[in-house]
């Protein structure tokens, strides 16, 4: 822990301006840390966990978890915090909440947390973005290492067998019952499994003591692909960089094979991976300290796409600004599209309620949200947006690109009685055909402007 907070203070230090074409990090809304990215449904479910804008007593200040989801890896959707650890009933801690993963399974997805200092424990919802619950009623993990259970990794083996992976700064794992929410009491001497902490199965470093170590440190993520086992992992923290491992089942023996990202200044002193297979293409999920200005408490997820060796190995893969540059499909603006739905965002906070779902609010002038691959089709003439405003109201500006962009027309928010008030504006827009990112510019007086649900072209 001293040695987190030692290192937070040197990141906060280091500088990185953001460009106005970045796409990394792909959050800006909030500050997101340790992907957990799932693929469900033709859909990537992003699961992060979070950084509080207010970072308390100089260590990581973490309540909830949050989760994106997006069809085409440039615009991501904001499902708000989908679960917190209130959920826990059963444990008074406030702060905590560490590096998630969700998976599903029949149907159900559960959804594997930390919560630092208590242990792993279980969520489980019939839809991705929740609401969660708790089925057990008491951490998953039984453990007498409690403090060294964070970060579990869970994926199904082809036979059905699920397995759970997690610790810093050694790894175990459980294999989990049919039902994801209990283990086997029959593996080993002892149900949970110490795995072999060797050089040759994940790279040799002294340890802390100067006694001969592995790099080994945190943030495992575990899958398996073309028959081969993976093992991702931060390593050789801190500053922590990412290396992975192999091994031919699920349970080993693991085989080192080195980096896959490099230590960077712009990244944080800690980095934690996910990585998934979507539409064809592999990408990796990580995260950044660029938005906060060096703030190792105040991270920031981030994504870069790879390709996998002919061998199945990993190339070294360096984080850019540019993120994904090629969308997988086009967004259709003709349907209703959710305003928290962004790819690159300013000044902009998201909340959200029971009936209106998601929305963006603390909007201020100048702030602005950009779409990208908004496929125009043979022309759009008229802009409607879903818009409430307890306060002098603005404009919206519609612009292709990017703030600056060539301006297609201002649609004009009044004052609609209330901030939960919500009413349709339409405004007519210059025609606009063929696939353009998008651009929506808000204009007022000082203070909050509006709030804003969905927008939609006709
Ligand atoms: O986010 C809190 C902790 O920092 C995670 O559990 C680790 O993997 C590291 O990213």
């Amino acid at each position: 822990m001293t040695i987190y907070r030692k290192i937070s203070l040197i990141g906060a230090a280091v500088c990185a301006a953001l460009s106005i074409n970045a796409q990394n990090p792909i959050i800006q809304t909030y500050f997101t840390a340790d992907p957990a990215p799932m693929v469900y449904d033709g859909t990537v479910f992003l699961y992060t966990s979070h950084d509080e804008d207010s970072t308390v007593n100089n260590f990581f200040t973490m309540y909830d978890w949050r989760c994106y989801s997006s069809k085409d890896m440039v615009n991501w959707t904001d499902h708000g915090a989908v679960a917190s650890l209130k959920n826990f009933t059963w444990m008074s801690k406030a702060n905590g909440a560490w590096a998630p993963q969700c998976i599903e399974r029949n149907g159900k997805f559960y959804l594997y947390v930390p919560i630092h200092g208590e242990g792993i424990s279980v969520l489980v919802a019939d839809s991705p973005t929740g609401p969660f619950h708790d089925p057990i009623g008491k951490r998953l993990v039984d453990s007498d290492h409690i403090w060294q259970d964070i970060d579990p990794t869970v994926a199904i083996d082809d036979n059905g067998q699920a397995y759970l992976y997690w610790g810093n700064p050694a790894l175990w794992y459980v294999k989990l019952n049919d039902d994801m929410v209990s283990y086997d009491k029959s593996v080993g001497d002892n149900e949970i499994v110490s795995v072999e902490m060797t050089a040759e199965a994940f790279g040799s470093k002294a340890g802390r003591d100067g006694k001969p170590g592995t790099t080994y440190t945190e943030g495992p993520w575990f899958y398996k692909r073309n028959n081969l086992f993976y093992m991702i992992y931060a390593a050789e923290g801190i500053p922590e960089y990412i290396s992975y491992s192999t091994a031919p089942t699920a349970e080993g023996p693991w085989t080192y094979r080195g980096h896959i990202m490099k230590r960077a200044d712009h990244l944080a002193f800690t980095n934690h991976a996910g990585i998934i297979d979507f539409n064809g293409n592999s990408y990796i999920f990580y995260h950044d300290q660029n938005l906060s200005k060096g703030q190792g408490f105040k991270r920031s997820v981030c994504v870069e796409q790879f390709s996998y060796n002919a061998d199945g190995s990993i190339p070294l893969i360096t984080p850019t600004k540019a993120a994904v540059t090629k969308s997988v499909v086009n967004l259709n603006p003709f349907k209703k599209v959710e305003a928290e739905t962004i790819a690159w965002s300013k000044g902009l906070k998201t909340e959200g309620n029971s009936q209106t779902g998601v929305y963006v609010t603390k909007i201020e002038n100048d702030d602005y949200l950009t779409v990208r691959s908004v496929d125009f089709g043979k022309g759009a003439k008229k802009f409607a947006a879903n818009v409430a405003s307890g306060s002098h109201g603005g404009q919206i500006e519609v612009r292709v690109g990017n703030p600056n962009g060539e301006l297609l027309g201002t649609i004009d928010v009044k004052n609609t009685g209330g901030w939960q008030k919500w009413i349709i504006v339409k405004g007519k827009v210059k025609t606009v055909t063929g696939i353009h990112d998008l651009c929506l510019v808000f204009k007022g007086a000082e203070g909050e402007l509006f709030k804003f649900d969905w927008w939609q072209f006709e």
